[in-house]
């Protein structure tokens, strides 16, 4: 029954505080807050240690532990509140100072946000109270007394107030993102006509063969990765970049002031660093936008700046070198991919795409502002955490197909996979059987040297038994892959991939 009273009175917590984030902002609730805190301050290790066992499923694995933890902690602060009178208030006070602590520290909080927390924890020490006052009330009767009406009065008190918590919790939180979804204007978007030559890709960049990955990936199929636990809905209404830091004149510019500029489309290879020898987080989309280069020189960056810090709606931040952004290359301030405006898991309404430079260091989804600043003074999200401070993306290649592992007939197998080096572009790429010669793959046709390349090799599959495919890349400048391993961290995996099959 205690246990019962303290859970009933946490769900009266979380309940109100949903309720009253409608007025806040989703984000405020201790759900979100405390969330946010906890991916915020776990150690990578760990956290590449969760992802690899649960893979995206993360954040709902972190919700489902919280829900488990909060559970307990109200139980025990129903039975400590039985034992010594304000000891589950206090407790719940402390859930609160806490919830508060972290709701107000998250990027973009007001002072509003403290609101749900402190109001949930309110209303939770009053409904646990008054229901331990009851329960005291039960069990001090004399046993003579007849309690039945009582305790019939408790239970419906437990179910209704659990009810009650549980419907304004639901119905807080769909309201509360409903109302923030920018979906609908998503759709609304009418994107800009690019200018110059249409980037449509050519036929020879699609080599068609089974099992090899698509020269264009889908919106619905390009990777993802960010730190956000809930996807940022910025509407671009709300929106603005800001250029400031080490310029001549500080710049915003609104949604809006985007239509007088030259829009871009370009089709650019976006990579993680996160991607391991072989992995999947790479993907190649046709992206429109407008040229980061005319936005910083319209700001007019200081000679001594090196750095371009930018922040996202979401509180991430990427530090780019000036000099690369700013060397011709298609960097852009994203709107669209594509064909349509950036899904919003992609950064709605604008992003950074960078080609030749890992995600990490450049591609800030949700951006709002961008900081002229310097390398030795500034760091970024990922620096902070131990990855290096330059990003440039490193040559790899992958080998799509034969399915690993597979057994085959001995005769005709088409080896292919893709090859990327962005900005630098693709010469050649090289397959080895065992500890054979290494042969020229032929390629697909490049589109742009910032977008991955396929390549295919045709094998006589002979000797049956177990063996091994490699392959390596050249790049554009003439130079190899390494054939030297390297994790992941600090700056991006090598090695070359291989593939063990068998040959029936
Ligand atoms: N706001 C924000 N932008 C972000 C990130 C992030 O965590 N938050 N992650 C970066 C990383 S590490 C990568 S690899 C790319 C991935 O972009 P995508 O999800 O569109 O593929 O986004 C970058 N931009
Ligand atoms: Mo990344």
């Amino acid at each position: 029954m205690r246990i019962a009273a303290g859970i009933v009175a946490g769900g009266v917590t979380i309940g109100v505080a949903e309720v009253v984030s409608v007025l806040v902002s989703p984000d405020s609730t201790p759900l979100e807050a405390v969330g946010g805190w906890i991916v915020d301050h776990t150690p990578d290790g760990f956290r590449e240690w969760v992802i690899g066992l649960v893979g995206t499923n993360d954040k709902l694995l972190l919700f489902v532990c919280m829900g488990v933890v909060a559970v307990v902690l109200a139980g025990v602060a129903g039975v400590i509140e039985r034992v010594r009178r304000p000891l589950g208030a206090v407790l719940f006070g402390v859930f609160g100072l806490l919830s508060t602590l972290a709701a107000l520290g998250r990027p973009n909080a007001a002072w509003t946000w403290a609101l749900p927390s402190i109001l949930g924890v309110i209303a939770g020490i009053m409904v646990l109270r008054g229901l331990i006052r009851r329960i005291e009330a039960v069990d001090a009767a004399p046993p003579e007394t007849d309690m039945t009406v009582e305790r019939r009065r408790l239970m419906q008190g437990i179910v209704i107030a659990g009810a009650a918590a549980l419907v304004g919790g639901v119905a807080g939180r769909i309201i509360g993102l409903r109302s923030r979804d920018v979906s609908a204007e998503r759709a609304d978007v009418q994107l800009p006509t690019p200018t110059g030559p249409t980037t449509s890709v050519e036929p020879g960049a699609e080599l068609n063969i089974p099992g090899l990955t698509p020269y264009l990936t889908s919106n619905a199929d390009f990777y993802r990765i960010d730190t956000a636990l809930t996807v940022p809905q910025v509407s671009k209404d709300d929106w603005s970049l800001r250029v400031h830091g080490m310029v001549d004149r500080e710049i915003r510019l609104t949604y809006a002031d985007l239509a007088a500029k030259t829009p871009i489309e370009r089709l650019v290879t976006l990579a993680c660093v996160s991607n391991p020898v072989g992995g999947d987080l790479i993907s190649n989309a046709r992206w429109l936008g407008y040229r980061l280069d005319e936005i910083i020189a319209a700001a007019g960056p200081h000679p001594d700046a090196d750095m371009v810090l930018s922040r996202s709606a979401d509180g991430f931040t990427a530090g780019s070198p000036l000099a690369t952004l700013m060397d011709g290359r298609d960097a852009m301030l994203a709107v669209g991919m594509n064909g349509e405006p950036l899904p919003t898991a992609h950064g709605y309404p604008a992003r950074l795409v960078v080609p030749g430079l890992y995600g990490y260091v450049s591609a800030t989804k949700w951006v709002t502002e961008l900081e002229i600043t310097r390398f030795d003074r500034a760091e970024a999200f990922w620096t902070r955490r131990g990855w290096s401070a330059k990003g440039p993306i490193k040559t790899e290649c992958r080998i799509d197909t034969p399915r690993a592992h597979g057994t085959f007939n001995a005769g005709k197998l088409t080896v292919a996979g893709v090859a990327w080096a962005q900005h630098r572009g693709i010469k050649g790429v090289e397959v080895r059987i065992d500890q054979g010669d290494w042969q020229p793959a032929r390629l697909a046709v490049a589109p742009s040297i910032d977008t991955w390349v396929q390549w295919a090799f045709d094998w006589d599959a002979t000797g049956s038994g177990i063996h091994t495919i490699w392959a390596r890349a050249t790049d554009g400048t003439g130079e190899t892959q390494t054939d030297q391993q390297a994790d992941v961290v600090p700056d991006g995996a090598t090695g070359y991939p291989s593939l063990t099959l068998r040959i029936a």
